[in-house]
């Protein structure tokens, strides 16, 4: 439902990862006004790097990708954000798959210029959460908390 509180699957990426942007990324969703509910760092199996883009099966950087993410060289930084309408504004703050087309202003397009290494991902819509949040993360991890000021973020 648009205009409700929401929940979305944010990970910062391998690539992310290394070039020291985690705080940053943190940072955009929590000055927002979204309330980080599970965080951890992982390195992703194969098979759950594979579920979690199993709609790009049969791309020709399918491959590339589920190898950049499962590398091990830097972990993933997995998190559920909660908010009000979470999922699209997430988008709209990640800015466009293709950095040469996310706006400046948006996470790649200040921080990245290759499609291929796009530092941070987002569930596209409440279907791809609802999935992604249960492949990432069990029910426990998930913490459900209040803001103190909530009145101050949302009316
Ligand atoms: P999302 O929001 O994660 O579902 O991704 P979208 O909606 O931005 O893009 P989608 O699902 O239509 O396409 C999946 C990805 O595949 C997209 O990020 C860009 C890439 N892609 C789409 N068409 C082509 C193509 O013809 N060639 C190549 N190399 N990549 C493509
Ligand atoms: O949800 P997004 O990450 O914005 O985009 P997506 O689900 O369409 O694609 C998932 C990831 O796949 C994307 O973040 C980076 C990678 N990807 C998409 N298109 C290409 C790509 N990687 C390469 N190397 N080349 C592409 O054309």
């Amino acid at each position: 439902v648009p205009g409700g509180i929401e929940r979305t699957f944010i990970a910062v990426k391998p690539d992310g990862t290394q070039r020291f942007l985690i705080g940053e990324i943190i940072k955009r969703f929590e000055t927002k006004g979204y309330k980080l509910v599970a965080i951890k760092a992982i390195v992703p199996s194969r098979t759950l790097a594979e579920k979690h883009y199993e709609d790009l099966k049969g791309r020709p950087f399918f491959n590339g990708l589920v190898k950049y993410m499962t590398s091990g060289a830097a972990p993933v930084i997995a998190m559920v954000w909660e908010g009000k309408d979470v999922i699209r504004q997430g988008r709209r703050l990640i800015g466009a798959t293709n950095p040469l087309e996310a706006q400046p202003g948006t996470i790649r397009g200040d921080f990245c210029i290759s499609v291929g290494r796009n530092i941070i991902h987002g569930s596209d819509s409440f279907e791809s959460a609802e999935k992604e949040i249960g492949l990432w993360f069990g029910k426990s991890e998930v913490i459900e908390w209040e803001f103190g000021n909530a009145e101050w973020v949302t009316a």
